[in-house]
């Protein structure tokens, strides 16, 4: 039987305004990974993103996206962060270690930090296989990591305004990360907060 329950719906708007994306590029396989910043841009460019709100930072391959994007997400400049990289099979006896630790680092950034990272890393047996997901036969892995950082700017945006104020210590990120509003914040612990409180009242 259907439920009569309406629960609320949250879900971010494909719209670019009012979000800072940062891209992070890896250089290795770049015959692909342009055309996936490409993709991702297109994306952008079509939700309404003007030059001024992407920023590009670019790495040597795969393996160096974990940092740089992490050290994107702690400027606390940005609402989502899209990391684009390659790894083809056929190039490397390290194939897997390239892709599982490529994969863990990503995911731990953004636990850490609190900021979405579009895992945007094609991983493939074959040029051919990748130049289809970069724009030829199966679309633009780029274009769909474009429209997923968007997404979860602005899902990140609604999360913060309805934030209740952080009671507990945090674990991981999300409770007391800065905001992406340009300027760096400092985020003070909730025991420092309140002594800063007690103290502005006394005066
Ligand atoms: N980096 C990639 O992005 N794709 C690859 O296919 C690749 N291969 O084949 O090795 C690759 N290796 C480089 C690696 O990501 C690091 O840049 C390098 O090991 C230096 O840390």
């Amino acid at each position: 039987m259907d439920s009569k329950l309406k629960p609320t719906n949250i879900k971010g708007e494909l719209s670019a305004a009012g979000l800072r994306i940062g891209v992070v590029v890896s250089q290795f396989n770049n015959f692909i990974t342009d055309r996936l910043l490409a993709g991702a841009l297109d994306a952008m460019e079509r939700a309404g993103a003007a030059e001024s709100q992407i920023e590009i930072a670019r790495v040597p391959g795969a393996l160096e996206l974990p940092i740089a994007a992490k050290k994107m997400a702690q400027t606390g400049r940005y609402d989502s962060i899209i990391c684009i990289g390659c790894v083809l099979r056929g190039e490397t006896s390290h194939y897997d270690v390239v892709v599982s630790e490529t994969a863990r680092g990503v995911q731990l950034a953004q636990l850490d930090t609190g900021v979405p990272l579009i895992f945007c890393v094609l991983t493939c047996d074959t040029l051919e296989q990748a130049i289809n997901r970069a724009g030829l036969k199966s679309g633009n892995k780029g274009y769909e990591a474009g429209l997923g950082a968007i997404e979860m700017g602005q899902l990140m945006k609604k999360f913060a305004k309805s934030a209740a104020p952080v009671t507990g210590t945090a674990v991981g990120s999300n409770a007391a990360q800065p905001r992406a509003t340009g300027a760096r914040t400092e985020v003070k612990p909730v025991e420092v907060r309140r002594g800063l409180e007690r103290r502005a009242r006394r005066r």
